[in-house]
């Protein structure tokens, strides 16, 4: 098992670092270094296509909670991990993300209208941009990823540019949102429900932890110990999301409430009721942070995180 840091080694955009600095203010802060580099990182519309480009903006930046990125860094900083790497890995994945909400949102998947408190990127602009600011999302995540001499071993990168294609793909995202979109109407057991969300939703949150890890010293022991931990809290990201569809509000979501329900989709809500899903996304963050415990102390961000992810409001 690698050394524990004292505090976190990651520069997070703020004086004070670690264990002096709250949650709020940590997560705070890695929320507005992410919104600098995004900024950096996707073309305004002053390159050619402007329209494209300025599109692009709109979709990945003011806007989400970044727990993505929160993870990543969480991890990074419990393995020492590069830093510069560390923001490259979760501009990464947060493109991934944005992409993924941008094609959810259209016409032919869940077809709806606000995202993030504003119109969706079809509605915005139109449909063919939509499906381009996907497109070129994810293209420019991988970009991101493949920077050369992103991570002193070109082997250890590669290693994040496989673990993040594989996380987007067949058998993870996109292999997710197609066992989705084929529910609709269907009765899925509570073990089909999981299978679905833990490619639709989980494989990116396994993959923000993983590449947060392999930015440092993770061996495979701790690699393994951090992805058990993943797992339950990216089961746990969705239950939750399930019992805010059914209990929020539209305005409170920033986008439509309801929409599980309405649409005939299986939710743990619908197969379990609000109370056992409740206890279930309790269950699932104690299992998280039991995989972390041995860590101590340094894990104590991706504790924190296990924490919000069941106690968030939106
Ligand atoms: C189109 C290939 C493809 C995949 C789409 C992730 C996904 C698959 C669709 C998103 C639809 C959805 C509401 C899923 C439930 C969980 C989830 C990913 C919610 C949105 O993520 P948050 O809460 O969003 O992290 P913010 O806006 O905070 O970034």
């Amino acid at each position: 098992m690698m050394p524990v840091p004292e505090s976190p080694c990651i520069d997070d955009g703020i004086e004070r670092t670690g264990d002096q600095v709250d949650f709020k203010h940590w997560s705070s802060a890695i929320q507005q270094r992410m919104e600098r580099a995004l900024s950096r990182a996707v073309p305004g519309p002053a390159l050619v296509p402007s329209g494209l480009h300025e599109a692009m903006r709109y979709a990945s930046l003011e806007g989400g909670k970044r727990v993505r990125p929160l993870l990543v860094f969480a991890a990074a900083g419990l393995c020492s991990g590069v830093h510069q790497a560390a923001e490259q890995a979760a501009c990464a994945v947060e493109l991934i993300h944005a992409y993924s909400l941008v094609h959810d949102d259209m016409p032919c998947m869940d077809d709806d209208i606000l995202r993030r408190g504003k119109p969706t990127v079809h509605k915005a602009y139109d449909e063919p941009t939509a499906l381009l600011v996907g497109d070129a999302l994810q293209s420019l995540a991988f970009e991101l990823l493949a920077a050369p001499g992103l991570l002193p071993s070109a082997q250890r990168q590669l290693q994040m540019v496989a673990c993040l294609a594989s996380a987007a793909g067949s058998q993870g995202m996109a292999g997710g949102q197609a066992i989705d979109l084929d529910a609709v109407g269907k009765t899925l057991d509570l073990s089909q429900l999981e299978t679905m969300h833990r490619l639709k939703t989980g494989a990116l949150i396994r993959a923000s932890v993983r590449l947060g890890a392999l930015c440092g010293a993770a061996d495979a022991a701790d690699l393994e110990r951090l992805d058990h931990y993943a797992s339950r809290v990216g089961l746990a990201f969705q239950v939750i999301d399930d019992v805010l569809d059914a209990q929020a509000s539209t305005q409170t979501l920033g986008k439509t409430a309801g929409k599980d329900a309405q649409a005939n989709k299986p939710t743990y809500v619908s197969l379990l009721g609000l109370d056992k899903a409740r206890q279930l996304a309790a269950d699932l963050r104690s299992g998280a942070l039991a995989s972390i415990a041995p860590f101590g102390h340094g894990a104590h961000r991706l504790a924190e995180l296990a924490n919000f992810v069941i106690q968030r409001a939106f």
